[in-house]
């Protein structure tokens, strides 16, 4: 008997350990899933120069907050190159270990805008404060990689470019997915030209650009207050993007990044955390002049908590495409006086706390990085 009820119990000990086991993996599989669908998705579509800079800390910021699941991050040529850039990202990702998170090849080039063209418009209408990959003390051919003080990356681009992935992702994941851009729009048109549902089928566009009266004696922009790099440089597609039929466009202009300024004390607040991205910042973030906004980082941040931004105003907003010394600046209209013609309404942020701002930016880039949320690749 005491053999048989230890046979039994041992019978009933392996299906006790089957049942859990079967029972545990869709549990498992559950909770995976609940995670996922609590997480807010977001696309980062980025010009995306490094090391460190306002390109690679506001990836950063999405990256860092526990509220984001970043589905894939698409690179677009405007600070820098395209082939720079991804390399810079693959590295960045690879020291913060995220190296889940996908890297998309986007556009070499705007769609209209040449530098040959640029540079006669120059000649006859005086020089643009900022060229991004075209600016001549920095140039070099779109291939090379330029200067990576932190290390070339050993992972690779994914294959798919990045106007598709932003088309698959919205099929994927319908009304769920937030578009964040903060570099030129070329590769939200040429998902656009792909695929007209695409604006349709996000939850929302937040893009850095634009520039309508901001307050400032910046010299890039005293003279030029309608002009913005992230517009001027494709405006053709700025303009497609910006009159299609988006459920939500929110933009952070040049009006409200004025108010904002990267500083040594913020550096040494973020150099003083342990986290890889803390690191990371602390050892290339760099000053370089005396207008250190933080232009892109506020995109992101205000995504992350709109109690942010204390005064937002809504306009109708388009690019100038007539290619004279307006050439790429920002239109902007109120109901009362836009044009007939399809234009979009905008949210547009004026103002901000900026304290709490700086506090948030601290804490997320010194806080852990979030473990990748695993169920099936984007
Ligand atoms: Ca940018």
């Amino acid at each position: 008997m005491k053999i048989r009820a230890g046979r039994l119990l041992g019978i009933c000990a392996v299906a006790a350990v089957t049942l859990m086991t079967c029972l545990r993996a869709p549990c498992e599989d559950k909770r995976r899933d609940d995670q996922r669908n609590e997480k807010r998705k977001v696309i980062i579509d980025q010009d995306a120069a490094g090391p460190a800079g306002t390109d690679q800390q506001a990836i950063l910021l999405l990256i860092q907050s526990q509220l984001t699941e970043v589905l894939g991050i698409t690179v677009v040529t405007g600070d820098a190159w395209l082939t720079e850039e991804v390399a810079h990202t693959l590295r960045m990702l690879e020291l913060i270990g995220r190296t889940d998170i996908p890297v998309l090849r986007g556009a070499e080039y705007p769609l209209v805008r040449t530098k040959e063209e640029t540079e006669r418009l120059e000649q006859r209408y005086g020089s643009v404060a900022w060229l991004g990959a075209w600016t001549p003390r920095f140039y070099h051919p779109p291939g090379e990689l330029g200067a990576m003080p932190e290390g070339k990356p050993t992972t690779k681009p994914a294959e798919e470019d990045a106007a598709h992935f932003l088309v698959r992702m919205v099929h994927k994941y319908p009304h769920e997915v937030t578009i964040y851009e903060g570099g030129p729009m070329t590769n939200l048109a040429l998902a656009i030209s792909i695929d007209p549902e695409f604006p349709s089928l996000a939850k929302e566009l937040v893009f850095m650009g634009a520039s309508l009266n901001p307050q400032t004696d910046d010299p890039e922009f005293a003279n030029s207050p309608r002009h913005e790099f992230n517009l001027w440089f494709d405006p053709e597609a700025a303009h497609i993007v910006l009159r299609a039929p988006w459920k939500q466009i929110v933009c952070t202009p040049v009006d409200i990044s004025v108010k904002t300024r990267m500083t040594n004390e913020l550096i040494d607040k973020i150099k003083a955390g342990h986290s890889p991205a803390a690191q990371y910042i602390g050892k290339y973030a760099r000053l370089r002049g005396s207008y250190n906004y933080l232009w892109d980082e506020l995109t992101s941040a205000a995504w992350l908590d709109p109690s942010l931004i204390t005064k937002k105003e809504n306009r109708y907003m388009d690019i100038n495409l007539d290619h004279g010394p307006g050439y790429g600046d920002t239109l902007t209209w109120t109901d009362r006086d836009k044009p007939k013609r399809e234009v979009q309404p905008v949210e547009v942020q004026f103002d901000l706390d900026t304290e709490k701002f700086y506090k948030m930016f601290v804490d997320l880039l010194t806080a852990p990085t979030p473990q990748p949320v695993k169920a099936s690749a984007p």
